[in-house]
């Protein structure tokens, strides 16, 4: 592949496959399904189809703080998919999200059954099913809403764009990297200015705003993330690490990280019952 210094680009972009890229057997410009595969269905209303990375553990700790709660009808079925194998792709998941990306999400308790993607909008979605972790009026709601979508527009930038270019890129391109991390720190120094006067993104009360950027900038703070520890200098970031310190000591939030992951130890690929949490 070229890299960063002599390309010039065509008048008309054209797919290479086998661009040395971490993604590369996943991804693809078109959109749609490249095969045919029916999701399971568990016993719970709440179907999810997801993996363990930010973006789906961010509706698990909901759902495990929905439950803590005493809230029976948040008992859920999640079934993993992995993107590393291209289930984003089958027939059943696309129908649920013709965006191809975890998590999406089924509610069978409506009819008929009603289809959520994008992690902002389950988590909106479940907040309101169930009355918690949401402001219902004022300002007060529109401060959570603000964060909630200020995630879903900065993530990107650390996850597509940092964590891309310094920890996937099969090329160490300067550029991409100064640009993404200059971005990054910004953001982290919005949040550190934000929790220095907070104890929570909003104020006193934990909201799903908080569950939605922990596993991001609060990861990302503790050293979690793309092992950019030292790189980013995130312990500087006290503020951010205060905050992120005390959402992961909740256990509700460290049974949400475990669900749907592929990996050893405590991991879990699916989570049918509280009970799975035991074994
Ligand atoms: N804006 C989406 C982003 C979801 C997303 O990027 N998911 C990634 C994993 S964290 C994914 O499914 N990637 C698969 C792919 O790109 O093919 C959301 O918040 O739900």
């Amino acid at each position: 592949m070229n890299d960063s210094s002599d390309y010039t680009p065509p008048r008309v972009w054209q797919w290479e496959r086998g661009n040395g890229g971490r993604f590369e057997n996943t991804n693809r410009p078109t959109a749609g399904a490249t095969h045919d595969k029916v999701l399971p269905v568990g016993k719970h209303p709440l179907q999810l189809y997801s993996l363990g990375t930010p973006n789906g553990v961010k509706v698990t700790i909901l759902l495990e703080e929905l439950l803590a709660l005493g809230h029976e009808g948040a008992e859920y079925d999640a079934w993993l998919i992995d993107i590393g194998q291209g289930d984003q792709f089958g027939s059943g998941f696309v129908e649920i999200n013709p965006n191809s990306k975890i998590p999406a999400m089924m509610d069978h308790s409506t009819t008929p059954p009603t289809r959520i993607f994008e992690s902002g909008a389950i988590m909106l979605y479940l907040a309101e099913k169930f009355g918690e972790f949401v402001p219902t009026s004022g300002a007060a709601r529109a401060e959570c809403l603000s964060w909630l979508f200020w995630q879903m527009g900065s993530a990107p930038y650390l996850g597509g764009g940092f964590g891309h270019f310094y920890a996937y890129a099969p090329v160490k391109i300067k550029y991409a990297i100064d640009r993404y991390t200059m971005e990054v720190k910004r953001q982290l120094d919005v949040l550190d200015k934000n929790l220095a006067s907070r104890r929570y993104l909003c104020g006193d009360d934990y909201n799903i705003a908080d569950m939605s950027v922990y596993p991001w900038y609060g990861a990302l703070a503790q050293g979690r993330l793309y092992g950019s520890e030292e790189f980013i200098e995130s312990k500087s970031y006290t503020n951010v690490l205060r905050w992120a310190t005390e959402i992961h000591e909740r256990p509700q939030v460290a049974r949400g990280r475990r669900v749907n992951r592929a990996g050893g130890g405590n991991a879990m690929r699916e989570r049918h019952d509280a009970s799975d949490f035991d074994q």
